[in-house]
């Protein structure tokens, strides 16, 4: 029952994802100096995700409204980037915006979180 569950909850999660994708619309343009700016300020950040998780793809359409090509790093079974989510974050929840400022690192749990940080900062 728990792997029918898992299934029906995963291709409803792929079809989210799809169905994001096909319905972004065009990203807004800066110029390419302003552009070139915010990306550098985008190297202290990745994102650690799904790719079928509905909150993931919150996130993702919220950065790619606002243009922010920020690094995704899955977080998957199997994936390297699972163990650094757990031992920097302290647990396994995405989306994770991971936060390097300062030679501090800030792990934000929440999507509604992450995209208020993203629209505070970049926005
Ligand atoms: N309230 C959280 C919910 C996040 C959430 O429930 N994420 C699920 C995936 S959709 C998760 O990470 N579950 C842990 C796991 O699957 O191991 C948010 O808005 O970010």
């Amino acid at each position: 029952m728990k792997i029918l569950i898992n299934f029906i909850r995963n291709l409803l999660g792929y079809i989210i994802a799809i169905i994001d994708l096909a319905t972004r619309g065009p990203k807004p343009k800066r110029t390419p100096e302003k552009q070139k700016q915010i990306n550098n300020e985008l190297k202290h950040l990745s994102l650690y995700q799904f790719f079928a998780c509905p909150f993931c793809i919150k996130t993702r359409r919220a950065m790619h409204k606002l243009n922010l090509p920020i690094e995704k790093r899955s977080a998957s079974e199997g994936s390297p980037h699972r163990a650094a989510l757990l031992a920097g974050g302290g647990q396994i929840k995405v989306p994770c915006l991971r936060i390097e400022q300062e030679g501090k690192v800030e792990w934000l749990y929440e999507s509604s979180e992450i995209i208020r940080y993203l629209k505070t900062h970049f926005a």
